[in-house]
C-alpha cells in the first residue's frame, strides 16, 4: 500500500494512530512519508482533503478502528462532496474476529459506503490491484474518497501482488473524446453568435481541469462575464475585467439576477453540489463539463463532454464574432456588487467587511486564504479577492465547519514560502482549535482570524427572521490573546480596523501562527442576511 502511494507522487500521511495502524506507519516511515498527527481524526481527515485539493493528488488519511473510523467519517464525507479525490485507510480487527467481536468494532464498508466514492479491504494476495483501483476511483471524474480497511492481522504482511503499475493520474488522463470530434462544436459557435448577452458559470471542475487560462481567453476574445462558484475562487483573477463575481455567497439575489439576464448561459465544471438553493434560471444552457449532465439541475441544450481547458480552448480558436459584452457593461455590474458587498456597515464600528478588506490589502496576491462555514464565509467568499487558481479553499460541498484551519495548515505545510489566511468564525474555530498546537509544532506561520461574535450567527440569524430568541447559538468569548501563547502561538484581540491593519503591519515571528480575535459588530450580516 505505501509503494503505491509513495509511487503516486504522495508525500504525506494525515491521521491518528491506534494498534491496528502501527505496522502501516512504520511501513510509511520506512518509505520516507511525512506523517501529520491531527489532533483528532476529523481534523487530520481535513487536512488530507486540503492536501488533495492543493495538489489534485489523493490526501491520505489514517485512522484506528471503531472511534478512529466514525470520527473519520466526516471529512471523508466533505471529501465527497467537495469531489477531491483521498484515500481513507482505517484499521480493524483481525479477520477472524471481525464477524463476532463486539468491543469497537463497527463495520466499515456500511459506515463508509454512503460518505465514499468505494468502501473495501486489503489483503495480502489483493493489495495491489485494490491499491491501483483505489487511486484511479479516487482521481476519475468525479474524484472523490475510497475507504480502505486494514485488519490487524494482515496490515503488516508483505503484498503477494507486490509488482506497482500506477494507473493515471491526471485528472483528464485519455478519458476524453477530442474537441475536433465533438458533435457540439458547431453547434456552440451557433448559439454563441446568436447571444448578446451570454455568461460563463465557472465551477469545481474547471479549478480541477487547470481550465484557467483557457478559461481567460474565451472570456477575453468572446468578452464575455465570468462568475463563478465559491470552491471555484481564483480559476479567473478577480481583478480583471471579465470577472462578475462569486455565486451563492453574499449578493446572491443580485448575482442570480445577473444571470437571470443572461440569453445563453455556459456552465462549465460547474457543480450543483455548490447549489443552495433550487436552480432558477430558464436560458439556454452549454453543459462544459468532465462528466456529461446527469444532475439535470439544468436542462443542457448542448453538452460537450471532455477535457475542460481543450473545450474553452477549441470553442475560442474557431470565434471569429465580436466581444458579445462591453467592458464598461461588466465593469458596471461589477461595481453594483461591490457596493452591494459593503451594504450594512456600520461607521465606527469593527464590520466583517473590514476585517476582509484590512487583511487582503495586507497580504501580497499570491496568498492563500482557506474560510471556515458561517456567516463571515459569505463575505469573505465574495470579498475576497483571488488571483491565481487553487489559492481559495472552503468546503463548499458538505459545508463542514472546522475545515479553514486544518486546510490553512496544509496550505502553509505544502506552499512555505507563500502567505496563508485562515478564515474562521468564533464557532467553527472552537471546533478545531486544538489544531493551533500542531501548526506551532510544525513551525508553520498561518494567520488565523477569528470573526468573534460569541455567535453562531448563521444559525442565530435564522433564529431571528423567524422572531425567534437566541436559543442555544450563543458563545462565550475565547480570550485569543491568552489561548493563543499556551498553543505556542502568537494571539491578540482586536477592536477595530486600526488595530487590525496595525498588527498585520508589524513584525511577528515566522514560526508559529498569529490568532487574532476580532471583535466583529455582527449588524451587517443582519442587514444582509
Ligand atoms: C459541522 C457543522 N455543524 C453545524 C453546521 C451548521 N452551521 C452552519 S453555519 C453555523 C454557525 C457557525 O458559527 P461561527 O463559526 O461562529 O460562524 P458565524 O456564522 O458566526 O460567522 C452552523 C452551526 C455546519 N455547517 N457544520
Ligand atoms: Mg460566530
Amino acid at each position: 500500500m505505501v509503494q503505491y502511494l509513495k509511487a503516486a507522487g504522495i508525500g504525506h500521511v494525515f491521521g491518528y494512530p491506534g494498534d491496528p495502524n502501527v505496522e502501516f506507519m512504520e511501513a510509511a516511515r520506512r518509505a520516507g512519508l511525512q506523517f501529520v498527527l491531527g489532533r483528532r481524526e476529523g481534523t487530520a481527515g481535513l487536512m488530507a482533503e486540503a492536501c488533495g485539493f492543493l495538489t489534485g493528488r489523493p490526501g491520505v488519511c489514517m485512522s484506528t478502528l471503531g472511534p478512529g473510523s466514525s470520527n473519520l467519517v466526516n471529512a471523508v464525507a466533505n471529501a465527497y462532496l467537495d469531489r477531491v479525490p483521498m484515500i481513507a485507510i482505517s484499521g480493524q480487527i483481525e479477520r477472524k474476529r471481525e464477524q463476532t467481536f463486539t468491543h469497537q468494532v463497527l463495520n466499515h464498508d456500511l459506515v463508509f459506503s454512503p460518505v465514499s466514492k468505494w468502501a473495501t479491504r486489503v489483503a495480502p494476495d489483493t493489495a495491489g490491484h485494490v491499491m491501483r483501483k483505489a487511486l484511479r476511483i479516487a482521481m476519475a471524474e468525479r474524484p472523490g474518497p475510497v475507504h480502505i480497511t486494514t485488519n490487524a492481522d494482515v496490515v503488516g504482511m508483505d503484498a503477494q501482488d507486490a509488482t506497482i503499475a500506477l494507473p493515471p493520474m491526471a485528472v483528464a488522463h485519455g478519458e476524453f473524446k477530442l474537441y475536433s470530434n465533438s458533435p457540439g462544436r458547431a453547434g456552440v459557435q451557433e448559439m454563441l453568435k446568436k447571444s448578446r448577452r451570454p455568461v460563463i458559470l465557472a465551477g469545481i471542475a474547471a479549478q480541477r481541469a487547470n481550465a484557467h487560462e483557457a478559461l481567460a481567453k474565451l472570456a477575453a476574445r468572446a468578452g464575455i462575464p465570468v462568475v463563478v462558484s465559491p470552491m471555484a475562487k481564483g480559476v479567473l483573477a478577480e481583478d480583471g475585467e471579465w470577472y462578475a463575481g462569486t455565486l451563492d455567497m453574499a449578493c446572491n439575489e443580485l448575482m442570480w439576477r445577473f444571470l437571470a439576464g443572461c440569453d445563453l448561459l455556459l456552465a462549465v465544471g460547474f457543480d450543483a453540489v455548490e447549489l443552495i438553493k433550487p436552480w432558477q434560471l430558464s436560458v439556454p444552457t452549454v453543459h462544459i463539463d468532465a462528466v456529461p449532465n446527469t444532475d439535470q439541475v439544468y436542462p443542457a441544450a448542448l453538452e460537450l463532454v471532455g477535457d475542460i481547458a481543450a473545450i474553452l480552448e477549441g470553442i475560442t480558436s474557431e470565434w471569429g464574432g465580436e466581444a458579445r459584452w462591453r467592458a464598461a457593461e461588466a465593469r458596471a455590474h461589477r461595481d453594483a456588487l461591490r457596493s452591494a458587498y459593503y451594504a450594512g456597515r456600520v461607521a465606527g464600528r469593527l464590520n466583517p467587511t473590514d476585517v476582509v478588506d484590512t487583511v487582503r490589502a495586507a497580504l501580497p496576491r499570491e496568498a492563500i486564504a482557506t474560510s471556515d462555514v458561517g456567516s463571515h464565509k459569505l463575505l469573505v467568499g465574495q470579498g475576497w479577492t483571488a488571483y491565481s487558481p487553487r489559492s481559495v479553499l472552503m468546503s463548499n460541498g458538505l459545508s463542514s465547519m472546522g475545515y479553514s484551519l486544518p486546510a490553512a495548515i496544509v496550505a502553509k505545510l505544502l506552499n512555505p514560502k507563500r502567505p496563508v489566511v485562515c478564515f474562521a468564525g468564533d464557532g467553527g474555530l472552537a471546533m478545531v482549535q486544538g489544531e493551533l498546537r500542531l501548526a506551532a509544532s510544525l513551525g508553520l506561520d498561518p494567520l488565523v482570524v477569528v470573526f468573534c461574535d460569541n455567535s453562531l450567527n448563521r444559525i442565530e440569524i435564522k433564529q431571528s427572521n423567524r422572531n425567534y430568541p437566541s436559543w442555544g447559538t450563543l458563545i462565550d468569548e475565547t480570550d485569543f490573546a491568552r489561548l493563543a501563547p499556551a498553543m505556542g502561538c502568537e494571539g491578540a484581540m482586536v477592536d477595530d480596523a486600526a488595530a487590525l491593519e496595525k498588527l498585520l503591519a508589524g513584525p511577528r515571528p515566522a514560526d508559529r501562527p498569529l490568532v487574532i480575535g476580532a471583535r466583529i459588530d455582527p449588524a451587517q450580516y443582519t442587514a444582509q442576511f
